[in-house]
């Protein structure tokens, strides 16, 4: 191939990561895409991809892709199968339909459904499969906004710990990874910076080379926690404790910024008198630490100056899990760390982006859906109960009868598993998948679509770990006949009659919507003002304009998008509610301080595996092998093996009321005592054809109402060697 046919196209990592990565794809004369690399231009991607995405071409290119839409044939039964789409043998539950027919089809029964049970009966479930604006949710939430479908709820991931952040800053604004090279200390909370965030090490680094220190506290010893200074293995589900016994030693001690919390915060007084009863003892017993090791780390925070907090969604993903992020959250407003270059924290940037979402959304379309109203709203936490139990009473609505899963994979990624499947498994259940590739769930789809990789369509994208706006442009031709998410969205439109000018409208006109223009066609939007949709295009990205107060110094001065204008310790909107307006300790319904530990008395942690991204990238070897020392693992600490006579690699069950998964113990000094892990992986991949969340809850938080997977108590004990089963014979009983 000349060279001098290729071309480099700017694409953006879509996958759900903070750092939204600028891919540059090299694509040769015939239009096929031979390389992906990181843009050295892009100042947060400085020219590197992670592990996961440098090989995105085994992806794209995987002889495992959809390629053509699928239908379940006649009386094949739902339920694991095959993972390669090609094979048209006996075997496989699916035959190759065209797109006319399955849009046709689909069409149809999705009318009938609605005009049967009501349009309610129908719901849609995804998440972040793809980040970029319109894939994620334009034309989808236009279709069942106007069908009256019911809306979903999307806590899977961040609801907790999002809904806290603003309880206490308004909006989720905060360090951006730039400034924290100008720390001196980083203290990584609940963030797997090195596994979930690479883009924001290289920050750290340069940090560390001029004298930080970086403290890391999770139960696990990440890659994160092994490269720290300082790892504090906090028993999980225990940080709010930790926070308010942090805040107890500076108020203790005086190391409060008093100026700072007069000028800017709500509620403080309370907050103080709150902060008294977590004295270091009484955290020490709920956390597992020492009081020498809460007084030391307190100190450090508040006199190290400048100390920024990474806070990543790893705390909120326990019960209490938005009392914690809200009770950390309040550090730096105490410390009055966010003056400082390098100080403050960082949970989510996301609230930088002020895209024009109505116009692409389009809620108002929900009006002209045959309800008239608003239609009900489904937890997508609680999927199981969704699938089996919702619609019981009438007054809930109808139950679902139909599912349309895209972005998605919930047959792995959702809690309690076993529920989940046994809604999937229903014969009146009618689904649909639109997916890359033959996952948990579509086993249960009764078709299943072929959707395109960010490679093979256009779209615009903000992120949650940096603050640039930018533009991926279609690198290649969709392979097969994968189609976008927009794609299918407007056919279906069209083909259920929906005659709203909007249904129309193209992804060009959908990203302007989003800009907002105004007639010299810049945005509109706070902080987009200076980005037009032509100049983004041909840049690829160009960073916000947040001024001082939200961009570098976020909460530095001035008002907080809060009710009292204030960072607010005291909350009154939870007050209002009928909750506690101050952060406390409670401990979590599952853990070993409840006594549902007496049965189950082992904490696990149900983690993302470093190389893969939640359920995405498990089905392909080469990221199989990078994940191969934890695959089929449950790892556990030599104080808990011992005692069960559970040695290194031995099979164990690991269990609790919801599930049982077969495993290979590893006996590791990544967990403490008392806490379990093992990782996501597909459940068809697994030895009993389920993974993790075969063993989680869907228990929600106690603010956000979000999944809870690190909550989960287990118990763990060697397989038996099932006794061979013999004839019985005629011999007097056993007494
Ligand atoms: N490689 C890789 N990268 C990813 C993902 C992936 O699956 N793989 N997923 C992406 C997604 S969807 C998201 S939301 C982000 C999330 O990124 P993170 O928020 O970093 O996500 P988690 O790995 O869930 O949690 C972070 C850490 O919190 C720890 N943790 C668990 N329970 C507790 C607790 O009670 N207290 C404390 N202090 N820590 C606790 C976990 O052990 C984990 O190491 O990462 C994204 N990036
Ligand atoms: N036990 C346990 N469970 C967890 C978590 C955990 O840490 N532990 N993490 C939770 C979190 S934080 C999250 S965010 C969720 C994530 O759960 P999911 O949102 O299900 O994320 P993925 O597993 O990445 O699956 C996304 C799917 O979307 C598909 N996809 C990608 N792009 C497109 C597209 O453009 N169109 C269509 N139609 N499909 C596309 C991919 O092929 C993939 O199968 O999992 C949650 N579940
Ligand atoms: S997954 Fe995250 S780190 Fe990897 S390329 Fe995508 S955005 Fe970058
Ligand atoms: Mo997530």
């Amino acid at each position: 191939m000349q060279s001098s046919s290729l071309r480099v196209v700017h694409t953006v990592c879509s996958h759900d990561c903070p750092d939204s990565c600028a891919v540059r794809v090299t694509v040769d004369g015939t239009g096929r895409a031979i390389k992906v690399a990181g843009d050295p231009n892009h100042p947060v991607t400085r020219g590197f991809l992670c592990g996961k995405v440098a090989k995105y071409l085994d992806r794209v290119y995987s002889p495992q892709r959809i390629l053509h839409p699928l239908k379940r044939k006649p009386g094949a039964p739902k339920g694991p199968s095959a993972q390669n789409p090609a094979a048209q043998n006996n075997d496989s539950p699916f035959e190759r339909i065209g797109w006319d027919q399955a849009i046709d089809e689909i069409a149809a029964r999705l009318h009938q459904t609605a005009e049967h049970y009501g349009p309610e009966s129908i719901l849609p479930y995804s998440y972040a499969g793809t980040m970029g604006l319109l894939g994620y949710g334009s034309m989808d939430r236009r279709f069942f906004h106007r069908l009256g479908a019911s809306q979903l709820d999307r806590t899977i991931c961040a609801e907790a710990g999002g809904q806290a952040w603003n309880l206490v800053y308004g909006r989720k604004l905060g360090t951006g990874n730039q400034d924290f090279a100008h720390s001196k200390l980083i203290l990584a909370w609940g963030a797997n910076i090195h596994g979930n965030n690479i883009h924001l090490w290289p920050f750290v680094e340069q940090a560390r080379r001029n004298g930080a220190r970086l403290i890391v506290i999770d139960p696990y010893r990440t890659r994160t926690a092994a490269l720290a200074d300082w790892h504090i293995a906090i028993r999980p589900g225990t940080d709010a404790a930790l926070a308010l016994g942090i805040m107890h030693v500076i108020l203790r001690d005086g190391l409060e910024d008093s100026a700072y919390i007069s000028q800017m915060t709500h509620g403080f007084a309370t907050l103080a008198e709150r902060a008294r009863e977590y004295n270091p003892q009484r955290v020490a017993a709920w956390t597992g630490l020492r009081p020498a090791e809460i007084e030391q780390l307190a100190r450090e925070y508040a006199t190290t100056r400048p100390a920024a907090l990474r806070l990543n969604y790893g705390v909120q993903r326990s019960e209490n899990g938005g009392t914690a992020v809200r009770a950390i959250a309040m550090l730096p407003a105490l410390t009055g760390s966010w003056r400082e270059r390098g100080g403050g924290a960082q949970l989510s940037l996301s609230g930088s982006f002020q895209w024009n979402k109505q116009a692409i959304e389009r809620p108002d379309l929900m009006l002209a859906s045959p309800l008239g109203r608003p239609a009900r709203v489904v937890n997508m936490s609680r999927l199981g109960h969704a699938l089996t139990e919702l619609g019981s009473d009438p007054n809930e609505g109808p139950p679902v009868h139909a599912l349309f899963v895209y972005n998605s994979n919930p047959g792995a990624v959702a809690p309690n598993q076993n529920l989940v499947r046994r809604g999937l498994l229903r014969p009146d259940l009618f689904t649909v998948v639109h997916e890359q590739f033959l996952t948990d769930t579509t086993d249960y789809a009764d078709y299943v679509l072929p959707a395109t990789t960010f490679l093979e369509h256009e779209e615009i994208q903000g992120a949650y770990g940096h603050t640039l706006a930018q533009h991926s442009a279609q690198a290649i031709e969709p392979l097969g006949e994968a189609r976008s998410n927009v794609w299918l969205f407007t056919q279906l439109a069209a083909t259920m009659g929906f005659r709203e000018p909007c249904f129309l409208d193209t992804p060009s006109e959908m990203m302007r919507q989003a800009l907002d223009p105004d007639e010299n066609g810049f945005s509109r939007n706070p902080g987009m003002q200076h980005i037009s949709l032509a100049d983004l295009t041909s840049r690829g990205h160009i960073a916000l304009q947040l001024g001082e107060a939200e961009d570098s110094l976020p909460f530095c001065s001035g008002t907080v998008e809060t009710p009292s204008g204030k960072i607010e310790f005291y909350s009154d909107q939870l007050a209002a509610a009928g909750l506690d307006p101050l952060p406390a300790f409670v401990a979590p319904a599952e853990s070993r301080l409840s006594p549902a530990a007496e049965k189950f008395p082992l904490e696990f942690l149900p983690r993302k595996a470093d190389h893969y991204m939640n359920s995405t990238f498990a089905n392909l070897d080469g990221h199989r092998k990078m994940e191969a020392d934890t695959t089929h693992r449950v790892e556990i600490h030599a104080d808990d093996a011992t005692p069960r006579g559970i040695a290194d690699g031995q099979r164990v069950r690991v269990w609790n009321d919801r599930g049982s998964l077969t495993l290979a113990a590893m006996v590791s000094g990544r967990v403490p005592p008392g806490v379990v892990a093992a990782r996501m992986d597909w459940g068809k991949l697994s030895p009993d054809g389920q993974n993790v969340n075969a063993l989680t809850s869907e228990r929600l938080t106690d603010i956000g109402a979000a999944a809870t997977f690190y909550s989960t108590l287990v118990q763990v004990e060697p397989v038996q060697v099932e006794p061979v089963q013999v004839e019985p014979v005629e011999t007097e009983p056993l007494r």
